[in-house]
Order: C-alpha cells, then structure tokens, then sequence
C-alpha cells in the first residue's frame, strides 16, 4: 500500500510508536523555531533543561511579536532572547527583519524536514512540502535538546484541487472554504494534504496562505507537494540545494477526501467571530467598512503586496477608511521599496507599518467602536483586534485593497483584466538582521542578560491522589486561547511574567475568574466543544496552573491546547456523556478519588458532584507517557524524573 506525502516524512521520521490512526507516536525534529511571544518561557525552560548546545539542524528565534516596546518590558524579551540564542546555537532573526513564518519560508524551510514552532500557523512551511507543526514552548524546548516530539497519528484528509482560479480570486478563498465546509473543529487529529491537477497552478507563497490557515481547522497541519514550483521559489532564494522533490504514492489511501475546483471559487469573507463563519461576497451584500487591514503571517508575501500595489497605484484610500499595510519580511519590504511599489502605497494613502504581527495579535491599530475592518489575517476572534466590539471579516488581499478604495465591501473581480503576478527571478537577499550563534569555543563567554521582566516559569507539583475542589468556571463552545490568556498590547508585555499575566487570564469571559479562582485556591474548569483552540501559547494552561487549576472537564480539547495543560500538569477529561455537561454548575464542588490508580491505569474516571449529589464519568484519553507526564506534575518534572 502506497503512502501519503505527510506519511513519507512521518516515516522517515518515526522514532516511537507505530503510524496507526490515533496512537501516539514519536517523531525526531529537525528544525525549530520560536517567536518571542512564547519565546522566552521557551528559553526558560530550555535552559532548565541544562543542554549547552541545541541538537537541532537548525534553530531560529524570530522577534515579531512584541515590537511596540511601550515600556522596558518586550525589550528585556528581545535582549533575553537574543543572549540565549548566542550562547545555546540558535539564530536570532531581530526586530525588522519580520514575521517568523514568512521568514522561515524564504530563507530556512526545506522540504522533506520536520519543524515544529513556538506557534500556531507554523504549518505555513508545509508551503513548500515540509511537515511543520505548532508546538507549546516546552515541547519546542524539548526538541532544542534533542528530544522526541510526540503526537497522536493523525488521518490524512485529501484536498483534491482541480481547475484554476479565476482572476482575482485567491489562495484565501481557497482555505476559507475549505474552513466553510469542515469548521474550525474539522481538521482535529487530522493532516491536511493538497493534491490534485490545480497544485500546478499555485505559487509557493498561495500554497503557504492554505497551509498557514490550516491551522484554524484545528488540523495538525497541512501540507503540498514539493514539485517544479517548489523548485523555482527555491531557487529565487538561491536555496536551490534545499529543493527534494516529494509527492504521495499513487496509491496512497487517505481517511478522506475533499474535492475543490479552484474555477468555481469566488471571493469569500470570514465572518464575525469565527474564521469558519464564511460567506460570499454577494452573500454579505454592500457593507460600509471602517478599517483594511493588509499583512499577518497568511498574507504578507511579495506576491500579495505587489497585486495590492497595483490595485492602489495611483488611486486614494475612501475617506471614511483607514488602511494600514505590513509587508511580511524585511525582503519583502526592501523589494516594495526597489521596484516603486511601496511608494504607490503610500501616494495612495496607505499606513505602512512594521514588518511584524502588528495588528493580527491587536498590537496597535484596533478599529473604532463597533467598527467594520476587513483584514487579511487568519483569526477573527472576539476582542483579539483589542476592540471588544469590532466586527472583523478575513478576506483576501484584493479584496481588501479594492474595498479600501471604495469604502463597501467590493468583489475585486470588479477590477477588470489582471495583470500576471509571478514570482520574481531572483529576491534580493540579505540575512544581515540574522544574528549567527557564537561558535562552540565561544559559548561559554556569553553572558544571558535577563531584565527585571524575566520571571521563572511556576512549579507544578506531582498529582495529589484525590482532588476535591470547585467548579471556578464554566464555558460554552470553541473556546479559544485567546479567551483563556488574552493577548494585545497591554497584556502581551507581561508574557515573560506569570503571576502578573494571570491577572488576566479568561477576564474576556469573567473579569472576576483570576481572583476567584486565587481564593478557591485549587479548582476545575468545565468547557464545551473544541476547548482551547487557536493558538500554541502555553501561557494558556500555565496561567490556570499559576492559579490553582487542577483539571479541565470539557466536551472535546483542541490538539496544542490539550497537549499544554499535559505539559503543565492538568489533568485533561472529557465527559463520557456530553449531557453531563448541563448538568454542573460554576462553583459546585467535584471530587476525583484514586487519581494514583486510575491515571495509571484506566480509560474512565468517576467524578462525584457533590453539591448536586450525583456521580457522572469522564474518559481519561491518555497515551501512557502522558499518564507518567500527569503524574510527575508535568513535562518539565517528568523529564527531571526520567533522567534521575
Ligand atoms: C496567534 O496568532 O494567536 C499567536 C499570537 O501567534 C499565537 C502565539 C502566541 O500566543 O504567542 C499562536 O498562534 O500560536
Ligand atoms: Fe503573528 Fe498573527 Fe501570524 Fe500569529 S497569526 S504569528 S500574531 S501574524
């Protein structure tokens, strides 16, 4: 029986664990990276690890989250982060030199190899054929030391692409709608991977816009060919020794299959306040709007920034619009700059801002009160703008420069003729904001400079063998991390702080959770459906461990989310009936008996409400490493123990 593309690497990559459907398996890591967001827990626990050098084939911390600098705080982060790399063997891409994901693209990917990152949207390397993966910071640690990466097998789901898109129509329309028809919970336990004649068709940068978005399926990643096409942008880069070519047997078997012709495809928006909530263009109908916003780590290619040039040049952005515009990468800009098109941006009235994150995690450039802002990002969640009633729709690049210009939402096919936009022969290519690590005689002489905004990590302690403690919270559905641990620019300073960052933490659902929760002490959450989706930050699971919580109940976890609490140290169930679910209220008392027994042992546990008076159960899906990880009070502990 053939094998899929993301089989092949997983194969060549399996260190532990059979490639079965929904068993843990262990894979070796080839590369890594971090961002300095989740960054400098990472490097905390790196360095607790005590491995002098990192084992990896490459890693790199990139600089791209944080960059408002509005006190001490981030750039005790850069400065932290940037000592670390120099003396442990990592490249540190600095501030300016762009958003990690569009970086690693241009300048570190390699197809064939296994990446795993400090971040959600690192599966945009399977752009050019690589299986990238978003990670917690301490799983990332971990693999900088050598260590294994662990992940449930996942199906693999085919994404056949037939036929070609029509003019101005675009790599987004093709992920928001495969996010229309699978949701932001159907590509959990799943790998995503593009086949099919329309392949062809796609650049390099349209595919790493699919497989960036994949990670708002929920979908363990997503991954293309590497072919011709590959092979061309590599050798734009001049990184033409970095191109295998890759591609799935013939007859591989996939778990399932999606079919998708790209000429049928027309402009789509994601709707407030989900990336899954997607509608046409005629759909949504004539639709005042306030704020374009163009670049995030989906949309912030030469490509995109060269057709959104066009549509601008020589034309003004709608009085009533502000329109900002981050190109994604220091090349990127630099090429914006030589060939005029940045200058047509500008004359047309654009806000050019750094190339960074920027607006995508609300650092800076929230729209007005209620506000209507058409972004080219991946996420629309609520609040995440940092305006708490901004209505945000994801939409294409075109889309959003064309809409810009006349103040409604405007299909770009209203543009006439397209010009072809390719690739350039060669990108100009500089790595001078790439800081080198110091050589293995060296690293000794490097000082780590931590500031006063570096805190150690909380300690978590072994698992007791009763839990008795309080509901401190319930929560519906689709959860997201960035209700859990709210990001933007006041909080995002305090990520190298948890006692100060837990403040915050689930204040978007109830402001008075961290101080209940203090009081209470210990205690459990209870969550609905596709707990903890969006991002990787484990700040997200260390904040509720910094504030007592012991367990999550929930109807079903997102992938990182769930992998987080483990490495925390809280223990993940899910109801065994969802029905029970109704039936527990915030603040009534749960009691969890025999941990030691069952968590080593079982499949079920039987919870007691006591306030209520009756028993329901729960399933402790766990592999048996997680189990000792649980046990230990989490990874950090765990590893501590085994190397005892
Ligand atoms: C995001 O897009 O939500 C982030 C900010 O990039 C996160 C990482 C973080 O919270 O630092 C992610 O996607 O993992
Ligand atoms: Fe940065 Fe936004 Fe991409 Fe996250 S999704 S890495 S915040 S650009």
């Amino acid at each position: 029986m053939g094998l899929t593309l993301a089989q092949k690497i997983i194969k060549n990559h399996l260190v532990s664990g059979e490639m079965i459907v929904g068993q843990e398996i262990g894979i070796k890591i080839d590369q890594t990276l971090t961002q300095d967001a989740t960054g400098t827990m990472a490097y905390l626990e790196f360095e607790a690890m005590g491995v002098p050098r990192v084992k990896t084939e490459k890693s790199v911390a990139y600089i791209d989250h944080n960059t408002l600098q509005s006190g001490f705080e981030n750039a005790d982060d850069h400065r932290f982060i940037g000592s670390v790399c120099k003396k442990h063997g990592i490249y540190f891409s600095r501030p300016g030199n762009g958003i990690c994901h569009q970086v690693h693209l241009e300048r570190f990917g390699k197809p064939g190899k296994t990446l795993i990152g400090s971040d959600s949207h690192t599966p945009t390397g399977g752009g050019i054929g690589m299986l990238a993966i978003g990670a917690g910071g301490m799983d990332v640690a971990v693999a900088m030391g050598g260590g294994t990466y662990y992940i449930t097998c996942p199906k693999i789901v085919k994404v056949n692409l037939t036929g070609k898109l029509s003019p101005w129509v675009a790599a987004k329309d093709v992920i928001l709608e495969v996010l229309r028809r699978l949701s932001v919970k159907g590509g959990v336990g799943k790998i995503i991977e593009y086949t099919g004649e329309g392949v062809k068709t796609l650049s390099v940068p349209e595919r790493a816009t699919i497989t960036n978005m994949g990670a708002e399926l929920g979908a363990t990643t997503s991954i293309f060919p590497s072919d011709e096409i590959t092979l061309e942008f590599l050798k734009a880069q001049q990184r033409e020794e970095d191109f295998t070519p890759l591609s799935a047997d013939s007859d591989a078997v996939y778990d399932e299959t999606v079919e998708i012709n790209l000429s049928e495809l027309v402009p789509l928006a994601a709707c407030p306040h989900s990336p899954d909530n997607v509608k046409s263009v005629a759909e949504i109908g004539e639709m005042k709007i306030d704020q374009v916003c163009i670049g995030s780590c989906t949309n912030s290619s030469l490509l995109d920034m060269l057709k959104v040039a066009y549509i601008l040049k020589g034309k003004t952005v709608h009085p009533d619009v502000s329109l900002s515009i981050a190109p994604g990468s220091k090349q990127v800009l630099n090429m914006l700059a030589d060939c005029g098109a940045l200058s047509d941006m500008i004359d047309a009235g654009a806000r050019i801002l750094e190339s960074a994150c920027g607006p995508c995690i609300g650092m800076g450039q929230s729209p007005n009160s209620g506000g209507i802002s058409l972004r080219t990002f991946n996420r629309n969640f609520e609040g995440r703008s940092g305006t708490k009633d901004g209505q945000i729709y994801l939409v294409s690049p075109e889309l959003a420069a064309a809409s810009a210009l006349s103040g409604v939402l405007t299909d770009p096919r209203t543009l006439g003729d397209m010009p072809k936009f390719e690739i350039p022969e060669i990108f100009t290519i500089n790595d001078n904001m790439v800081v080198p690590p110091a050589s293995a005689e060296d690293m000794d002489s490097v000082e780590v400079l931590r500031g006063p905004n570096i805190k150690p990590f909380p300690v978590s302690e072994a698992m007791s063998d009763e839990i008795t403690a309080k509901c401190s919270l319930k929560v519906g559905d689709n959860i997201t991390t960035d209700h859990i641990m709210p990001a933007g620019a006041k909080i995002l300073p305090l990520r190298s702080n948890i006692p100060k960052i837990s403040e915050h933490c689930f204040t978007v659902c109830d402001e008075k959770f961290p101080s209940r929760a203090l009081e209470l002490g210990k205690s459990i959450i209870v969550g609905g459906l596709n707990y903890g989706q969006g991002s990787s930050r484990e700040h997200a699971a260390l904040a509720p461990l910094y504030l007592g919580v012991k367990a999550v109940i929930v109807k079903s976890f997102a992938r990182i989310h769930m992998a987080n609490l483990i490495n925390a140290g809280i223990l993940p169930l899910t109801f065994q009936d969802e029905a029970d679910y109704d039936r527990i209220d915030q603040m009534d008392e749960l009691q969890m008996c025999e941990l030691e027994n069952i968590i080593t042992n079982e499949d079920e546990l039987t919870i007691t409400n006591i306030t209520k008076g009756f028993d329901f159960k729960v399933k402790v899906d766990l592999s048996e490493r997680q189990r000792a990880m649980i046990k230990a009070g989490g990874l950090l502990n765990y590893t501590r123990e085994s190397s005892k």
